[in-house]
């Protein structure tokens, strides 16, 4: 699967400042399984009761998504489809 950074995803949006009009109806974290680095944001934002997809990868798919990443890590944060990270 290819990680939708670009235009090519309907359901994810476009890349920060692409040409995309697609938007994200809510955030998504992507990150792995485990309980980590995402953890606290996964806290910070269900204490907060903000509605989020908490996409969790496996390792395996980490192979294939790495290269897509912004810095080549996650967490990742896209909303809007602009990226944070
Ligand atoms: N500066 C980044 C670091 C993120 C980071 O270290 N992510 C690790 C997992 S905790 C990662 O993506 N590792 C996989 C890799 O580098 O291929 C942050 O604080 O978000």
């Amino acid at each position: 699967m290819k990680y939708p950074f670009n235009n090519d995803s309907a359901k994810y949006g476009g890349r920060n400042g692409g040409a995309s009009t697609n938007t994200t109806a809510k955030g998504t974290l992507t990150y792995f399984g485990v309980y980590a680095r995402a953890e606290p944001i996964r806290m910070l934002l269900n204490h907060a009761r903000v509605d989020f997809e908490d996409r969790r990868i496996s390792f395996e798919e980490w192979g294939a998504l790495k290269s897509q990443m912004p810095a080549g890590q996650i967490p990742v944060w896209e909303e809007n489809g602009k990226i944070y990270n």
